[in-house]
């Protein structure tokens, strides 16, 4: 998908135009994965834009940060505002947004402690990420061959620049399959995520998704869909799954930022249920966007207006 170019970026305090946004080629990040980031949308609400969790978004990139032992110098206040500053110098009424914060340019090597941090966001217009025919009436996905890396080595808490190099070889091998999506199993053989979404699954009366100790990342799409969830009356647990798990779900779905939530249709060309959006799944993803656009009351805390 190409890029939508908007007009400003912030980079480290300053709005610089997307042309000027450029760094070194020595910049650490780009040699050796040292950044760790964000995606957030803001909607189009009544009252004017709204970002959706914003708060929770800095508060994990500082987590991600945390155990990087990267010191980002802007406090999570300053890039909230920072953030919504985007949104309004760039007139965008709906857009995505990038946050990064990566090890600059100065030092090489991989002691990374006398690096400094920079911090830019970047927003811009992003449509429906799997589809708007997968919003719709569901996507193929296939069980990558490629595992999650193990906690030990890469750990997926972290939501950092480098660990999305797996992120990628599934992606790809599943598109060149034939499929939209893989999913990517842990290496102890469950289910953990896409590949940069969470996994919900419909069985035998409750909605399960895999616990962040399956390597999944903590959502904050998944935790909003598990409060939709209870608050329809869904009985909502985190399991393990096994991959038969998936073959045989009544309905399943994934979400995230950027593909918000996306009905599967199959997995590995099983079909889920009937091969369409299940009855559970349609009356969350409408709950769902109903509350990032300010339509739903009770999920109004969950947005920030920009203006
Ligand atoms: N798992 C992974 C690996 C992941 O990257 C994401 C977000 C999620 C789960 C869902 O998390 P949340 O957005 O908090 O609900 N993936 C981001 C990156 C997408 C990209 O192509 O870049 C996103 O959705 O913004």
């Amino acid at each position: 998908m190409p890029i939508t170019t908007t007009n400003k970026i912030w980079m480290d305090g300053e709005m610089v135009n997307w042309a000027d946004a450029q760094i070194h080629v020595l910049t650490h990040g780009l040699h050796y994965g040292s950044g760790v980031f964000e995606g957030i949308r803001a909607y189009p609400t009544d009252s004017g834009p709204a970002v959706f969790r914003l708060k929770e978004h800095i508060d994990r990139l500082f987590l991600s940060a945390k155990i990087l032992m990267m010191e980002i110098p802007f406090s999570p206040e300053e890039l909230v505002e920072a953030t919504k500053s985007v949104v309004k110098v760039n007139e965008l009424d709906s857009c995505y947004l990038r946050p990064i914060a990566y090890l600059g340019y100065g030092e090489m090597g991989l002691n990374p402690l006398n690096c400094e941090v920079n911090v830019a966001i970047a927003a811009w217009p992003w449509g429906a990420y799997l589809g708007d025919d997968g919003i719709a009436n569901g996507i193929r996905v296939k069980i990558s061959s490629w595992q999650r890396h193990d906690p030990n080595s890469v750990p997926p808490a972290a939501k950092c620049t480098g660990m999305y190099v797996n992120s990628s070889l599934a992606k790809v091998e599943a598109v060149k399959s034939g499929y939209d999506e893989a999913i990517i199993l842990s290496s102890s053989g469950v289910v953990s995520e896409c590949t940069g979404e969470n996994i919900f699954v419909y069985r035998n009366g409750k909605l399960i998704t895999p616990p962040t100790s399956a390597g999944a990342l903590e959502g904050i799409t998944r935790s909003a869909i598990m409060e939709i969830a209870s608050d329809l009356g869904v009985k909502v647990v985190e399991e393990n799954l096994l991959r038969s798990d998936l073959y045989l779900s009544d309905e399943m779905f994934l979400t995230g930022t950027a593909a918000e939530v996306v009905p599967v249709a199959s997995v590995d060309d099983r079909k889920v249920g009937q091969g369409r959006p299940g009855e559970i799944t349609k009356a969350i993803q409408s709950v769902y966007f109903d509350a990032v656009r300010g339509r739903a009351p009770k999920y109004k805390a969950w947005l920030d207006h920009v203006i």
